[in-house]
């Protein structure tokens, strides 16, 4: 019984050990909030490290008591009487209301503190309106007059102030590398602000490729676990060039095969719920698609080839099971010209 007493604290010990070592293992690839990018994400590292060490001197503090008081005054054959009891021991309960008092005062202090400087929007921030739907994200350039969905495109060294609200049900906008979590919550709009200061930083090394990657992170029905979005941080040479091509209107010249396309879908069902602008196609609904070519991300979680697009429009809930698109019956020849009238849409 002794022995297997011991084996048991000797297998937790390790257990233990193994959950302290683990992160330092897993911290090559996936994103992480303990390794941001801005100013922001760097005060929320800080405060969680912060706040950390106090935890670990108060866990380490009281499970070492419990262990010890457990193993030193367990019964052993032969006692029969109680040990020292210490009810109603006055300076020790105040002692011991007063200390954690103290430490969550700390805290609430630090807390605040962070707050304040992440929520601090700097007034010549470019403004964009992040809209969580299910399940897909929207982005809105207000005073550029750009709409975009899936990927987030913003220039580096210049403060960006995200207006984030929901269409449906609450969402959560989430990229670890850039900020923390903000919840999309219809009806209201929560706002906070990122820098990313490290052009060039991001290709490679930071996410599965050059983008930074996100994900909503509040659980909002069927297909949530597919609700992904990639940022795309620009210098700001590229990133004027985008705004440019994003605020062209569709091609007005467009022949054979993707003619075709454009007629089938701004008098199809496809304008019923999405914009080209430059088009009569003028629903609101889905994504726009304006310049959907430029885009890497197709229905926020594929790359935008067009054999996934192609099996994208041929049947979207067997390619993302819930999602709001439904399946039209669609002959082989309308497919292929809606994914060449799509392709152009640069
Ligand atoms: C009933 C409304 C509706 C109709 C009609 C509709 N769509 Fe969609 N579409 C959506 C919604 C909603 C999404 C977002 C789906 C998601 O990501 O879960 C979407 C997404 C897309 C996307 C991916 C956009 C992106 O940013 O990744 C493409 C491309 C697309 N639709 C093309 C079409 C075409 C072509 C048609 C006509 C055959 C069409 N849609 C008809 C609602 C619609
Ligand atoms: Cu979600």
């Amino acid at each position: 019984m002794h022995k297997r007493a011991r084996l048991i604290l000797v297998l937790s010990a390790l257990a233990l050990l193994g959950l302290l070592v683990t992160p330092e293992v897993a911290r090559a690839d996936p994103p992480t909030p303990l390794n941001p990018l801005t100013s922001g994400g760097e005060s929320i590292r800080n405060l969680f490290n912060l706040v950390l060490i106090p935890a670990l001197v108060v866990f380490f503090g009281v499970e070492g008591a419990i262990l010890y008081v457990v193993l030193r005054y367990r019964r052993r054959p032969g006692t029969v009487a109680e040990p020292a009891q210490i009810h109603g021991h006055t300076r020790l309960e105040v002692a011991w209301t007063l200390a954690p008092a103290a430490v969550l005062a700390m805290l609430f202090f630090w807390t605040v503190q962070t707050l304040e400087s992440v929520q601090a929007v700097p007034p010549d921030a470019l403004r964009v309106e992040v809209i969580g739907h299910q399940w897909w994200w929207e982005f809105r350039y207000p005073d550029l007059e750009i709409t975009t969905a899936g990927e987030l495109v913003v220039p580096v060294g210049k403060p960006v102030r995200f207006d984030i609200t929901s269409a449906d049900v609450i969402h959560s906008f989430w990229v670890p590398e850039l900020a923390g979590k903000v919840d999309a919550i219809p009806g209201q709009v929560n706002v906070t602000w990122v820098e990313i200061n490290e052009p060039g930083e991001y290709a490679g090394g930071r996410g599965r490729d050059e983008h930074l990657h996100g994900q909503c992170a509040e659980f909002c029905g069927m297909a949530h676990a597919y609700m992904l979005l990639r940022v795309k941080a620009l210098p700001p040479a590229e990133f004027e060039a985008w705004v440019e091509r994003q605020q062209a209107p569709a091609p007005e010249e467009l022949t054979g095969l993707a003619a075709q396309g454009r007629d089938l879908f701004v008098n199809g069902f496809c304008q019923a719920c999405h914009t080209i602008r430059g088009t009569s196609a003028q629903g609101s609904i889905g994504p726009d698609l304006s310049h959907f070519a430029s885009r890497d991300l197709l229905a926020s979680f594929l790359d935008n080839t067009p054999e996934n697009l192609r099996a994208w429009i041929a049947d979207p809930p067997a390619v993302k099971p819930g999602t709001k698109m439904p399946k039209y019956l669609l002959s082989p020849e309308e497919i292929d010209a809606l994914v060449t009238f799509l392709k152009a849409m640069e």
